[in-house]
């Protein structure tokens, strides 16, 4: 068992304040400069601590610090500004027991509490790159485990060829649900083998401890070669199907957000090119974009034969 703490792992000097972080995001967009600010790291964390090992599937590259990762966020059933997240989702209570609920082509529905879902896992720390489709990026730790492990345990028929998540309906509980941004429930899906891939997790953690609110608690999907949006927070159900499943994003925008959303640098976002990006805290476009946001070793195999561009 390793404990990784955020002190440890963190590159001060990447470090910027939270409201200046917030600023410098929002005003990214093709500025030229870089943020400089020696500002000391928080401690990181409210301290409720997982048991983790490291993962060789880590990359190497430093993670943003906890104030980043649980400060800039999208979770728009807590609102669409990357602030709101943080402002308002601490004060929201999971519901205990989290039950997911299994559900279609598979030998063993019903619903299965976060706790029978977590028995016999290890947890690893899971430090990925990651890449939201509005063009900043940033390397987050998480903790998780392979979500091949819940699947096998569902023993999927022959005939589940996607899998679909949905997060959470509760207007009551998460406001921006009182807002028809988008279609609600939020809705994500993947191909069988995407689902099955090693690189794909279920998050419980970040930086070795409990996921904060905001960023999907108490268990989300993380699938790293996909642009962020597809990483569905704060999960109640799974379903096996067999016809590719319409997520929130294609329902809302088809032409920008098709189902395989895989990053890709020469796939353009009808608003914006998707060559380079921000990785915060940095103000401008300071990264080359890669295929599969460099997790193409592993992953470029899934899609042999697939025109990319046909299914974006
Ligand atoms: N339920 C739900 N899941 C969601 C979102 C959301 O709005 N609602 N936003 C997505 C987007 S666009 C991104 S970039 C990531 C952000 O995860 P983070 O806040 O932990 O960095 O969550 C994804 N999962
Ligand atoms: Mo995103």
């Amino acid at each position: 068992m390793t404990k990784t703490r955020g002190s440890e792992i963190t590159d001060k000097s990447v470090y910027v304040h939270r409201r200046e972080f917030i600023a410098a995001a929002i005003a990214a967009t093709g500025a030229t400069m870089i943020v400089r600010n020696a500002e000391a790291q928080p401690a990181a964390a409210h301290g409720r601590k997982l048991a983790t090992v490291a993962s060789p599937l880590s990359t190497k590259e430093a993670p943003n610090s906890w104030d980043h990762i649980t400060t800039y966020n999208n979770f728009y059933e807590f609102g669409t500004g990357k602030d709101e997240p943080a402002r308002y989702a601490p004060r929201w209570r999971p519901r205990q027991p989290w039950t997911v609920s299994i559900e279609g082509e598979c030998a063993k529905p019903g619903r299965l509490p976060l706790e029978d879902i977590l028995k016999g896992e290890t947890l690893e720390d899971r430090i990925y790159r990651h890449r939201c489709v509005e063009g900043w990026s940033m390397v987050i730790p998480w903790v998780g485990f392979p979500l091949a492990n819940l699947i096998r345990k569902c023993e999927p028929t022959s005939r589940a060829r996607f899998v679909e998540f949905t997060t959470l309906h509760a207007p009551q509980e998460m406001p921006g649900q009182r807002d028809d941004v988008l279609e609600w429930p939020y809705v994500e899906g993947l191909r069988m083998d995407e689902a099955l891939h090693p690189l794909t997790i279920l998050a419980v953690g970040v930086y070795g401890e409990v996921l904060p609110n905001q960023n999907g608690a108490p268990l989300r999907l993380v699938v790293p070669w996909k642009y962020g949006f597809k990483g569905a927070k704060s999960i109640v159900r799974m379903r096996f199907v067999e016809q590719q499943p319409t997520t929130s994003w294609m329902q809302n925008w088809p032409q920008a957000y098709g189902f395989y959303s895989n990053v890709n640098p020469s796939v353009d976002h009808p608003r914006h090119s998707q060559a380079t990006e921000v990785r915060l805290p940095s103000l401008f476009r300071n990264l080359r974009t890669q295929l599969f946001n460099g997790y193409g070793e592993q992953v470029a195999s899934l899609y042999t034969g697939m025109d990319l561009r046909r299914y974006y």
